[in-house]
């Protein structure tokens, strides 16, 4: 039952190796054109970055380490009494490419459980925003601030070899996991009670319970504890969420700060302010939006027709319809399947009108977006379900949605900033072109 530094530090020169053979063998093989297409296409398609952890196959979607969804559910480690994945084993997965055993996560647990509390300047910082400010903002905020407890930024400071750089970041990206939970459930306290920032009844959401993994404290800090069905959900929802490949806009632009060696939170917290967008994590906040107003025009007893009718008007009048399409994916996304069998086994689930809506809605969407014709992936992404579970809870905020999307992504975009800095990655800078530019290289 090694530790995880001593796992990391194990397998660490072995893939410095293997990334040297890399270069030196094969470092002129190619493995792509560049078409204008690309440049003008958001790069789409184009082979162009190291990401370790994950690889999104278009068809089958994610791949951690090699392993699909249901691996992950049959092979890591619950919580005590529990049956979903908790973020802690798949953190392991991702950073080492192993398997962990249960003592290895408990392990963990406890080592966020230790590290969780917020200093009294940062519960002050999120305390004194406005509370109308979007609950991104306000997270960006709050986890770029701790950037000034960053070990990896101090040691820079002293001087320190480069070899030296991914033991901090480490240190970095492990203090800052463990702190999310606090920083988001105490967004939360102050979004549901204005006013009440600092009073003597907000300090439940600051109180970290050594015997609890990371999500069983998120869930008390949010003072929604002793609904073991959310809790179970949470704890699948960060999992799978945590990585994504590397082109994503959070996780690329985590990677794209990171370069410059700034350290992990701000890093991240760059990474959060993409999560912010509508067309990437913000979606679930839209479908939540948009499957309401659909209930509220169709009923709870919707006909097909009635469904395709309201598709085609939002189709119309020339918006997406959010929670379908995949800048990758042509098939639905596993993640949403998981989820959603996450609801067929739970009867109170499977019965939430909202839940039924969701599931009719993926069963109608794909044929009427392929009869529109325009987008290349007409199937349910992760976020055409996440939030509506959430509603179904009595978590009706929207606008915190994207927050917990936001806790879990970190496990992700940190784990490659480790392997970036192991691996002595440089700095990224693509070459850019103007159009002139592009017209002078096309052969005449
Ligand atoms: N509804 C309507 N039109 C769509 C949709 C959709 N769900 N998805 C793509 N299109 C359109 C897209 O706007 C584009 O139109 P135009 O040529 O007029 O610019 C056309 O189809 C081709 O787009 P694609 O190449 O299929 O998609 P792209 O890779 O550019 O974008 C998304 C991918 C995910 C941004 C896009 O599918 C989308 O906007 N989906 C809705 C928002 C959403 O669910 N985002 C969440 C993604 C997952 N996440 O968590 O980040
Ligand atoms: C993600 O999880 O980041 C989204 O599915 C978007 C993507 O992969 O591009």
């Amino acid at each position: 039952n090694k530790s995880l530094r001593d796992t990391m530090a194990e397998i660490i020169p072995q893939k410095q190796e293997k990334l040297k053979k890399l270069r030196t063998e094969h470092g002129q093989v190619v493995l792509g054109d560049v078409k204008v297409e690309n440049i003008i296409g958001g790069m789409r398609g184009l082979k162009a970055m190291l990401w370790e952890a994950s690889v999104l196959d278009p068809n089958e979607g994610i791949r951690f380490h090699g392993h699909t969804i249901p691996d992950c559910q049959k092979l890591l480690p619950a919580a005590q009494g529990g049956k979903e994945i908790i973020p802690e084993s798949m953190l392991w997965l991702l950073l080492t490419g192993e398997i962990p055993s249960e003592a290895q996560v408990r392990a963990l647990s406890k080592e966020f459980a230790d590290n969780g509390t917020l200093d009294s300047k940062t519960v002050k910082l999120i305390d004194e925003l406005d509370p109308a400010m979007h609950p991104m903002t306000q997270f960006g905020i709050a986890v770029a601030s701790l950037n000034t407890t960053s070990k990896f930024a101090a040691a820079y400071e002293k001087g320190i070899k480069k070899t030296e750089y991914w033991t901090y970041v480490l240190e970095d990206s492990l203090d800052l996991i463990a702190k999310l939970p606090s920083i988001a459930a105490r967004i939360y306290y102050n979004i549901r009670n204005p006013g009440k920032a600092g009073s003597p009844d907000s300090a439940a959401s600051l109180a970290v319970n050594p015997k609890l993994d990371l999500v069983g404290n998120y869930v008390e800090q949010m003072g929604l504890g002793g609904n073991d069905s959310l809790t179970e959900y949470l704890r699948l929802y960060i999992a799978l969420h945590g990585d994504h490949e590397g082109g994503n806009v959070s996780a690329h632009t985590a990677h794209l700060v990171g370069s410059a060696l700034s350290d992990p939170y701000l890093s991240y917290s760059a990474a959060l302010f993409g999560l912010a967008g509508p067309l990437h994590g913000l979606a679930n906040q839209e479908v939540l939006r948009w499957i309401l107003a659909m209930q509220k025009s169709v009923g709870d007893n919707a006909t097909r027709e009635q469904i395709k009718e309201y598709l085609w008007s939002t189709l119309n009048s020339g918006q997406v319809v959010p929670g379908y399409g995949h800048g990758v994916l042509r098939s639905p996304d596993p993640r949403f399947n998981a989820l959603q069998q996450f609801c067929d086994v739970r009867p109170e689930l499977s019965s939430s009108p909202v839940i039924r809506l969701v599931k009719q809605v993926s069963e109608i969407a794909p044929g009427v977006l392929k009869e529109h014709g325009k987008t290349k992936n007409p199937y349910p992404n992760v976020d055409a379900t996440s939030g509506c579970l959430l509603y179904h809870y009595g978590l009706t905020e929207f606008k915190y949605y994207t927050v917990i999307f936001g806790v879990s992504r970190a496990i992700g975009a940190l784990t490659q900033l480790v392997w970036d800095r192991a691996l002595g990655l440089p700095i990224e800078r693509p070459k850019s072109l103007s159009m002139d530019a592009i017209e002078k290289l096309i052969p005449k």
